[in-house]
C-alpha cells in the first residue's frame, strides 16, 4: 500500500511537471564582432548570435525543430546526453544521423533524463568553431546545492577565419607536424566586454562550460573562495579549489559566496594553456580578464591575483560523486594508444592504435539497423571507422596510453566513465599503478596527460553507437576517433530510425541503409581505407598507388564527418543547386 502511493505520488509530479520544450531554430550566417578586433560571419539561430542557451528541466521533452539555412550540411550534438534508446538524436553526422543538407528541415527529439551543466554544438566538421554552440542547462526538479542565483559562464577560444579555412590550412601537406591554427582570441559570456555583478552575501552557482574548439583554460577569480559542486553532470562533493582547468567540452559548476561589502570589484581570470599553441603570437591576448562588479559607479578594483596560469592545484581524481558508485572489475579491456604521424594521404594526423578513423559511406548507425546479423561482426562498419562491438551489460575497460607530448581531452558520447586511474607514463599490462575503485570520479570527458595514460570504465547498458574523440576539433578532424558500437544484438531490438531520417540521407546524396561501402553484406570494395601509416618497407609503387588518395583526401576524405571523398563545398553547392530546383 505505501510502496502504492509513493508510486503514484512520482507519476503525479512527473505529470504535474514535464513540459515539452519545443524550440524553432533557423541555422543561419549572420555577423559579429564578439572580440571587438574583427567583424566576421558567423553561424547563429534565427539570424541572431550567440545561439540562445537552452533550459530544461529532468523529465521535459526536448524538441528542437531545425532549418538549415546555411550553404552546407549541419547537424547537433547535445553534449553529455545519454541519449538511451534514442542513439539516433545524437547528432554525430555519419555516425548516427546524416547530416542536414542546406534548406532542409529536420526535429531533434528526446526525453531529459539528467540534470547538470551541458551544452549544444554542431557535429559537422569544426562547424562549432564557427559560432553554432550554447549552454544547455538541465534543472533538478530538487537540487542538491541551495544557491541564490544561478550563472553560466561559457568559455571560448575564437578565430577570425572561418573553420573550413583553418582546416585547408592543417589538414594539409604543407603542415606535416600539424600545427593547430592558433586562435586570435578567447573570452567569457560570449563578449570580450562582458562582465558580472554580484549582490553581497548571496550565493552563486557559477556553470563553467569551455566551448572551445581548441585551449584549455585555467579559471580563478581574485579574492573569491570556490567550492566544485558539479563535474559533466556529476554532482560532487563539496570541493574547495583555487583553479579550476577546464578543457574543451568540459564543464564544472562552483559555488561563490560574495563578499559582504561593495567598496571593491574583482576580476575572474580564464588564462589559456599556451604550451598548447606551437607559437604564441605577440598580438594575443591569452590572459582572459572579466570584471565582477559589487558596484558600478566606482573603478577600485581588489589586486590582481590571477593564481590560475599554469597551476597543477586542480586534481580531479579527488572529487567524490555525490551518488556513490563504487568501480567493479572489467570483463572487457580495450587498449587505445594515442599518437600523431604523417599517414600515406601526406596529412598528419592523429589516430588510435597506428590506425586514423575515416567515416563511412552510411552513418553507422544506420549500418547497424539495416544489416542484421551481420552487424554483429566489426568489419561491416568498414576497416577504419576503429569499430570495437560491445556485449550488452559488460564492464568495458579503456586504457588509454597517450604517446603525444601534448594533454588531449576525450570525449564518450552516450555515457559518463569512472576514472579509475591517471598519470604520467605509460600504462601496460605490467604496471603496478593501483587503481581506484573506491566511489572514483565520473565524467564525460577526460584529459589525458601528455606521455600520459588514463584508465576509465563504463558499463554498457545503452544499446546504440557512440563516438569516442579527441575534442580538439582539430584533432577530431584528423581522424583521432573510435565507433563503439554497443549491444547491436539488443539495439536491434528496441531501436528504429524514424523514417524522416532516412529521407534526409536521401535528399543529401547518402544511402541510409547498407555496410560502410554503402554496400549489402560484406563486401567492403570502395568503403573510406588506405590512409595509413608510411611503412619503411613500402614500395615505389604503393606509394604511386596513394597519390591517388592523397589529392582526394585534402579536404574531403580528411574530414571525419563527412562522406567519403566529397568535396564539401562543392558537395554543398549542388545540394544547394538540387534543392532550388524542388
Ligand atoms: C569594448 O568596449 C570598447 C570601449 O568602449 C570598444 O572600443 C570595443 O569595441 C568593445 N568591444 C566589444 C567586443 O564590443
Ligand atoms: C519519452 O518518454 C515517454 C514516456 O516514457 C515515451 O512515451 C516517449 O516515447 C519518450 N520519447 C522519446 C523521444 O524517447
Ligand atoms: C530536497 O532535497 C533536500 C536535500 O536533499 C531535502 O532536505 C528536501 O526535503 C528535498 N525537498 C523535496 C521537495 O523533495
Ligand atoms: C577550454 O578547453 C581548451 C581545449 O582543451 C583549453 O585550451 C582552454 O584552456 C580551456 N578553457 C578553460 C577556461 O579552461
Ligand atoms: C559575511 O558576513 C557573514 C556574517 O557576518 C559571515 O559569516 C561571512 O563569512 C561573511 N562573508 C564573507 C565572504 O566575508
Ligand atoms: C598571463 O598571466 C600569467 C600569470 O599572471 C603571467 O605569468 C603571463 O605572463 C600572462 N600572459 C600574458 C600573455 O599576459
Ligand atoms: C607550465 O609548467 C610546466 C611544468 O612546470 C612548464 O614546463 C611549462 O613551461 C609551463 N608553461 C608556461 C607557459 O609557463
Ligand atoms: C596555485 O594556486 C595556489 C593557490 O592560490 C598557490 O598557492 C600556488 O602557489 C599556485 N601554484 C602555482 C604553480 O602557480
Ligand atoms: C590542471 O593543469 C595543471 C597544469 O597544467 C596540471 O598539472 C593538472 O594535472 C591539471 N588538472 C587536471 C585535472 O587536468
Ligand atoms: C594487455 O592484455 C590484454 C589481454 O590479455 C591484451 O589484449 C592487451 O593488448 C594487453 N595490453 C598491452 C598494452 O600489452
Ligand atoms: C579515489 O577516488 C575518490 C573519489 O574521487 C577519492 O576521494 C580518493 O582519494 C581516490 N583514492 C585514490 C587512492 O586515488
Ligand atoms: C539505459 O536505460 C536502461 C533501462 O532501460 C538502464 O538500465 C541503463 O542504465 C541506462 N543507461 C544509461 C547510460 O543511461
Ligand atoms: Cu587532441
Amino acid at each position: 500500500m505505501h510502496f502504492f502511493k509513493a508510486l503514484s505520488a512520482v507519476a503525479f509530479l512527473t505529470a504535474v511537471n514535464a513540459a515539452r520544450v519545443e524550440l524553432n531554430w533557423d541555422i543561419t550566417y549572420t555577423t559579429a564582432n564578439p572580440d571587438g578586433l574583427m567583424e566576421r560571419r558567423v553561424i547563429g539561430v534565427n539570424g541572431k548570435w550567440p545561439p540562445p542557451p537552452v533550459e530544461v528541466t529532468i523529465g521535459d521533452t526536448l524538441v528542437i525543430n531545425v532549418h538549415n539555412s546555411l550553404d552546407q550540411p549541419t547537424a547537433l550534438h547535445a553534449h553529455g546526453m545519454f541519449q538511451n534508446n534514442t542513439g539516433y538524436m545524437d547528432g554525430a553526422s555519419m555516425v548516427t544521423q546524416c547530416p542536414i543538407p542546406p534548406g532542409y528541415d529536420f526535429t531533434y527529439e528526446f526525453n531529459i533524463t539528467q540534470h547538470g551543466s551541458y551544452w549544444i554544438h554542431s557535429h559537422f566538421m569544426g562547424q562549432y568553431m564557427d559560432g553554432l554552440r550554447t549552454p544547455f542547462i538541465l534543472h533538478n526538479t530538487n537540487e542538491t546545492y541551495q544557491y541564490d542565483y544561478d550563472q553560466t559562464i561559457t568559455l571560448v577560444d575564437w578565430y577570425h577565419a572561418e573553420s573550413p579555412e583553418g582546416l585547408a590550412t592543417f589538414l594539409n601537406e604543407n603542415n606535416p607536424t600539424g600545427a593547430e591554427p592558433i586562435p586570435d582570441s578567447g573570452f567569457m559570456l560570449d563578449n570580450a566586454n562582458a562582465s558580472l555583478t554580484f549582490t553581497p552575501g548571496k550565493t552563486y552557482r557559477l556553470r563553467l562550460i569551455n566551448m572551445s574548439g581548441f585551449v584549455t583554460y585555467f579559471f580563478s577569480i581574485d579574492g573569491h573562495s570556490m567550492e566544485v559542486i558539479e563535474v559533466d553532470g556529476i554532482e560532487v562533493q563539496r570541493h574547495p579549489v583555487d583553479v579550476v582547468n577546464l578543457s574543451a567540452a568540459q564543464r564544472v559548476s562552483v559555488l561563490v559566496t560574495a563578499q559582504n561589502e561593495t567598496s571593491l570589484n574583482y576580476y575572474m581570470h580564464a588564462d589559456m594553456d599556451v604550451d598548447m599553441l606551437d607559437k604564441i603570437p605577440p598580438e594575443l591576448k591569452s590572459n582572459i580578464t572579466t570584471p565582477i562588479y559589487y558596484d558600478q559607479t566606482h573603478s577600485n578594483f581588489a589586486p590582481v591575483q590571477d593564481v590560475g596560469y599554469n597551476n597543477t592545484s586542480f586534481d580531479e581524481t579527488a572529487l567524490q560523486p555525490v551518488e556513490v558508485m563504487d568501480a567493479v572489475d572489467p570483463d572487457e579491456v580495450i587498449s587505445l594508444s594515442i599518437d600523431f604521424a604523417v599517414t600515406t594521404d601526406g596529412i598528419n594526423r592523429g589516430m588510435f592504435n597506428d590506425l586514423p578513423y575515416l567515416p563511412p559511406k552510411v552513418p553507422t548507425i544506420n549500418t547497424l539497423l539495416s544489416q542484421g546479423q551481420n552487424a554483429l561482426s566489426p568489419e561491416v562498419y568498414g576497416p577504419q571507422t576503429i569499430t570495437h562491438i560491445f556485449k550488452h551489460l559488460d564492464m568495458i575497460q579503456l586504457v588509454l596510453n597517450n604517446k603525444d607530448g601534448n594533454t588531449h581531452p576525450f570525449h564518450l558520447h552516450g555515457h559518463v566513465f569512472q576514472i579509475v586511474g591517471k598519470g604520467d607514463g605509460y600504462y601496460d599490462n605490467n604496471s603496478s599503478i593501483p587503481l581506484n575503485t573506491t566511489n572514483p570520479m565520473r565524467r564525460d570527458t577526460i584529459q589525458v596527460p601528455g606521455e600520459g595514460f588514463a584508465i576509465v570504465r563504463f558499463r554498457a547498458d545503452n544499446p546504440g553507437i557512440w563516438f569516442f574523440h579527441c575534442h580538439i576539433e582539430w584533432h577530431l578532424e584528423t581522424g583521432l576517433a573510435a565507433t563503439f558500437v554497443e549491444a547491436p544484438d539488443v539495439a536491434q531490438q528496441r531501436m528504429q530510425i524514424p523514417s524522416s531520417m532516412n529521407d534526409m540521407c536521401t535528399a543529401g546524396g547518402i544511402s541510409a541503409t547498407g555496410n560502410a561501402a554503402g554496400k549489402e553484406g560484406l563486401d567492403l570494395s570502395g568503403a573510406p581505407s588506405g590512409v595509413t601509416l608510411i611503412y619503411d618497407g613500402f614500395t615505389a609503387r604503393g606509394k604511386g598507388a596513394m597519390a591517388g588518395c592523397i589529392i582526394a583526401a585534402l579536404l574531403g576524405i580528411a574530414s571525419i564527418i563527412w562522406f567519403a571523398h566529397a568535396d564539401p563545398q562543392k558537395e554543398a553547392r549542388a545540394i544547394a543547386e538540387r534543392n532550388k530546383g524542388q
